[in-house]
């Protein structure tokens, strides 16, 4: 069965700024939590950085340009807070708006869309040598930083996601080490949980009071699609565990106003949330237009009791730091079924669940898919007929592509209102402290020569978009 898709469709691609600008010494910018925490021995595993990344900074136009013969409607790319506001004095650095003026000036002559995350993960450092997102100030400094984006900027972005998956910010920032600034502590884990939230308020604010009410916002979140082993009650407690810390932390104050009471309950050994002040609540509860909602795989989960039954081998006995507090309760199972390279299920089901559940529970709020993709090992083929005479052949990749889509298509079909679909990524980057070993773009780069190569999946989006059809 095919399926088309509504005429204004957003078909698109995204990218993150220190995943693939490099240029991290120039026109002013100064480091952000991501420079330090790569220059950390162990943290990165190729021991690599951002430094030169897509080199991106300088061949967005050739980027745009391979946009443009992709047929993408928008490109999602993120601002780095360090080339805005460089120096803890709070000075707006005109060369690092300039440098995006000419990005957002370059897509709307390519007639492409320009959707604009202002925070994908790198914080400036001058900001975590006061606390980081444990600190309040940070929620207070990023609401000037998005004034001063919004108002040099203005009607330029089509439309403006405040935060990029806080969850990674707080959990795996704070929480597991894994993500800059590598912290392990659960309490600042859930500050910075309630800080990303106070900032999400407070940008949206800045946006709407330089730009007016018909300023198109949003936020990007990446929910745990999480699926109990079983209907028993004490799996059905873990599953609800998981989805209070990893989901409700966020959508409850975000879009309700509220944290579930819950919340406090199972996390009162670690913190007694003292960071929440008068009044915070009604910042952070903004109106958005659209949700974006990052998707990937899903997470099965069983009570870790086993209901008193002998404890099965299968069960993840993983030696790694849970990101997330209060998950005592919980066993995460092993992935199952044809892993992808990053080692995660393929699932797409779960987006259908994720975007119906949303689409329900939040009717006056547009959804997005705003990131989905898969890793995998590409390898490069000779092809004359290509420009450069190569190509990766990834059938794994679009297979993933097709199935997503459709999955997206489903929940389309039920009735839920998805705007948009963007393609995680539109070029192989710096995959965090995965570094460059993995592989998630639809267009290859060759990191020693910074040649793009198209890949079969680019092909096949290409040919989705232009049909709207899959
Ligand atoms: C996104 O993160 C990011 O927005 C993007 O920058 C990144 O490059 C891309 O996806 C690919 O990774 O095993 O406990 O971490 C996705 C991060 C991946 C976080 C799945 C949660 C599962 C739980 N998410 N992960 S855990």
């Amino acid at each position: 069965m095919s399926t088309t898709f509504p005429k204004d469709f957003l078909w698109g691609t995204a990218t993150a700024s220190y995943q693939v600008e490099g240029a991290i010494n120039e026109d002013g910018r100064t480091p952000s939590i991501w420079d330090t925490f790569c220059a950390k021995p162990g943290t990165i595993i190729d021991g690599s950085s951002g430094e030169f990344a897509d080199d991106h900074y300088h061949r967005f136009a050739e980027d745009i340009a391979i946009m443009g013969d992709l047929g993408v409607k928008a490109y999602r790319l993120s601002i780095a807070w360090p080339r805005i506001i460089p120096h803890p004095d709070g000075a707006v650095n005109q060369r690092g708006i300039d440098h995006y003026v000419r990005v957002l000036d370059a897509l709307r002559e390519a007639d492409i869309t320009p959707v604009v995350t202002l925070y994908h993960w790198d914080l400036p450092q001058y900001l975590e040598d006061r606390g980081g997102w444990a600190n309040r100030e940070t929620a207070l400094r990023f609401g000037d930083y998005v004034g001063a984006v919004a108002s040099a900027l203005g009607d330029r972005v089509g439309i403006w996601t405040t935060l990029n998956e806080p969850w990674c910010s707080a959990y795996l920032g704070y929480g597991s080490g894994v993500h800059a600034p590598g912290v392990r502590d659960y309490a600042k884990a859930l500050d910075a949980v309630h800080h990303l939230n106070l900032a999400h308020g407070l940008g949206v604010q800045a946006i709407r009071s330089n730009l007016g009410e018909s300023a198109h916002t949003s936020v990007v979140l990446n929910l745990s699609v999480n699926i109990a082993a079983s209907d028993h009650p004490e799996d059905q407690a873990a599953k609800h565990r998981a989805d209070l810390i990893a989901n409700e932390v966020f959508l409850g104050p975000m879009l309700e106003g509220r944290y579930d009471p819950e919340i406090f309950e199972a996390t009162a050994a670690v913190s007694d949330w003292s960071c929440i002040k008068d009044g915070d609540l009604a910042t952070i509860r903004q109106p958005i237009d659209t949700l974006g909602l990052n998707f990937y795989s899903t997470t099965h989960v069983r009570a870790k009791s086993n209901y008193g039954m002998q404890p099965t081998t299968d069960v993840a006995t993983s030696a790694e730091r849970n990101p997330m507090p209060a998950q005592e309760i919980v066993d995460v199972l092993p992935p199952e079924g044809e892993l992808t390279a990053m080692g995660w299920n393929q699932e797409p089901e779960g987006l259908t669940t994720l975007l119906t559940e949303m689409g329900r529970r939040f009717p006056d709020v547009a959804l997005m898919v705003s990131e989905n993709g898969s890793a995998w090992d590409d390898e490069v083929s000779r092809d004359p007929n290509q420009p450069g005479g190569q190509i990766v052949h990834d059938p794994k990749r679009v297979t993933y592509l097709d199935a997503h889509i459709k999955a997206m298509a489903a929940a389309m079909a039920n009735g839920i209102h998805v705007t948009g679909y963007f393609a995680w990524s539109l070029l192989d980057n710096f995959e965090w402290a995965l570094g460059y070993s993995k592989r998630f773009g639809i267009i290859r780069v060759d990191y020693a020569s910074q040649r793009r190569i198209w890949k079969d999946s680019a092909l096949r989006f290409k040919q989705i978009i232009s049909t709207n059809t899959v």
